[in-house]
């Protein structure tokens, strides 16, 4: 099964893709993840990135698509995946397609997963005291739900069109989630 997992900054993406992992035996790509651990390695790519990901842009479309091309061609992610985080715009969202008709492959879902921007604010706010991520202070998080609002909303709209979204709602605990979730992905 491939998925895509849409919605703003803090909507439980990344969370939903750790407990997916567990229930569909596929791999979470996460092109944060990735991301991160260019810059943890100190990598040129890494340094580049940091600074655009601390002001809570995005990172360029071919340096994102190089590491996701990579990452998918490893052997784990043949059966299928989780793709967290990316598509992040419409030009990523034609860059996957493309990717996905070179190598005969479709997607099978896109979860939106909906969550009030205060909502968000708070979780977020939670998890800066405990994780302390450099992009994480409030008014890069305000940044990263306008760039969400500006270039990534739009996606949902891209996945719409080939009638693949499904809509969940992401107020609640994480259980309840998880639960909306499985329940879509049993159909
Ligand atoms: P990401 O790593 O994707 O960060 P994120 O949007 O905050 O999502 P994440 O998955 O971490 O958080 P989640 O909602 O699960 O991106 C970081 C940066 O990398 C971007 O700003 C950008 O610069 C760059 N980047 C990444 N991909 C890119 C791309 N394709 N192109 C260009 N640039 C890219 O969880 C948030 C918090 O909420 C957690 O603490 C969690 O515990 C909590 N939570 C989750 N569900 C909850 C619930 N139901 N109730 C209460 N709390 C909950």
């Amino acid at each position: 099964m491939r998925i895509v997992l849409l919605g703003a900054p803090g909507s439980g993406k990344g969370t939903q893709a750790k407990i997916l992992v567990k229930k569909q035996g596929i791999p979470h790509i996460s092109t944060g993840d990735l991301l991160r651990s260019a810059i943890a390695a100190k990598s040129k790519l890494g340094l580049a990135a940091k600074q655009v990901m601390d002001r809570g842009d995005l990172v360029s479309d071919e340096i994102v698509l190089g590491m996701l091309k990579e990452r998918l061609s490893e052997t784990d992610a043949q059966k299928g995946f989780i793709l967290d985080g990316f598509p992040r715009n419409l030009v990523q969202a034609e860059m996957l397609s493309e990717l996905f008709a070179e190598l005969g492959l479709s997607l099978d879902h896109a979860l939106l997963i909906e969550v009030d921007p205060d909502e968000v604010v708070a979780r977020i706010a939670k998890r800066a005291e405990i994780e302390g991520r450099s992009d994480d202070t409030e008014e890069v998080v305000r940044n990263r739900l306008q760039v969400y609002k500006e270039q990534t909303a739009p996606v949902a709209d891209y996945y719409k069109e080939q009638n693949i979204v499904s809509e969940i709602m992401g107020a609640g605990t994480i259980e309840d989630v998880q639960k909306r979730i499985e329940a879509v992905l049993r159909f």
